[in-house]
């Protein structure tokens, strides 16, 4: 476990005591990845030790709007499997702590931006009430002829109908793949230039435009930190940092 640098152990700060120093309002920004929902037995993407879901499935197979025209009972199986293991899962100490920051947050009149990469309800089901899910929601289908998004907990097969036009073989996964734009964008550029401090947490700064919000915190003078189990890809970028399981870093974070 990597201790902060002490060079720059300034803007790790407890999110409390930051609130401690306020001057003015405070807006955190957080961002979470896989690694936030890994001790909830979700499983990582990518890993130094290759075990990640990419590492077993090719994304290029499965999570792009190509493999699902291809072959869409291999993608939606893909999907059902993950669906009914976060049906058994629970959120875990860091998701837990993260709705508490947004109830303290806002108490003192101050505001926790939460986006996260992660398509689970974790957050939802720990407490957190305004959860930006830019790359979708495993819990969701969308209909690609009435664009409705419909809760979605049980197996997706391609002859289910819309429940709104009843248009049956169109309802895909709620879900940004490969080369499709993020949700919410222009929401997020808002947070990211009014944020007093950017937090990633449990992600592996891989996969863009998310891997490059650290480098837009920075344009804007914001100061970043990276809540990771190893530094991330673009670790570099992060003023500073503190390193261990999300469950033991997040919650003390918060304290
Ligand atoms: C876009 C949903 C245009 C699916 C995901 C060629 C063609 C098309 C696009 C591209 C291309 N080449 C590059 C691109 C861009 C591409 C991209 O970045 N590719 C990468 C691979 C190079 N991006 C896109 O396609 C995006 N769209 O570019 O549109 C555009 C252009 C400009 C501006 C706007 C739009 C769409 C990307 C979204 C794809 N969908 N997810 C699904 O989930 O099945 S991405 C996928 O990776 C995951 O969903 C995840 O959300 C995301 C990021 O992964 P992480 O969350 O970081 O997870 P990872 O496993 O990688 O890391 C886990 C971390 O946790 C690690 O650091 C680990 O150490 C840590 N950890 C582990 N255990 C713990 C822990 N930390 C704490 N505690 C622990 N216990």
């Amino acid at each position: 476990r990597i201790e902060a640098r002490p060079t720059v152990a300034r803007h790790c700060h407890g999110a409390s005591e930051r609130l401690g120093k306020r001057a003015m309002s405070r807006h955190i920004f957080v961002l979470t990845g896989a690694g936030v929902s890994a001790e909830s037995g979700l499983g990582t993407f990518r890993d130094k030790a290759g075990e990640g879901i990419w590492a077993k499935f090719d994304p290029m197979k499965l999570a792009t709007p190509q493999a699902f025209a291809r072959d869409p009972q291999t993608v939606l199986a893909f999907y059902d499997a993950r669906r009914r293991n976060l049906l058994a899962a629970r959120p875990n100490p860091a998701h837990v702590a993260l709705a508490r920051l947004e109830r303290e947050l806002a108490a003192k009149g101050d505001r926790l931006t939460l986006v996260t990469q992660n398509i689970d309800d974790l957050h939802e089901r720990a407490g957190s009430k305004e959860v930006v899910h830019m790359h979708g929601e495993l819990l969701k289908a969308r209909c690609q002829s009435c664009e409705a998004a419909h809760a979605w907990l049980n197996d997706l097969t391609v002859g289910d109908a819309c429940p709104r036009c009843d248009r049956v073989g169109a309802l895909r996964p709620d879900i940004v793949w490969f080369g499709e734009f993020p949700h919410h964008l222009h929401e997020i550029d808002r947070a990211l230039r009014d944020a007093d401090l950017f937090v990633a947490i449990g992600t592996s700064g891989a996969v863009y435009p998310a891997a490059g919000f650290v480098a837009e915190a920075r344009a804007f003078g914001v100061p970043t930190c990276e809540i990771n189990l190893e530094a991330a890809d673009n670790a570099l970028l992060f003023d500073d940092a503190l390193y261990g399981p999300a469950t033991e870093i997040v919650p003390a974070w918060v304290e």
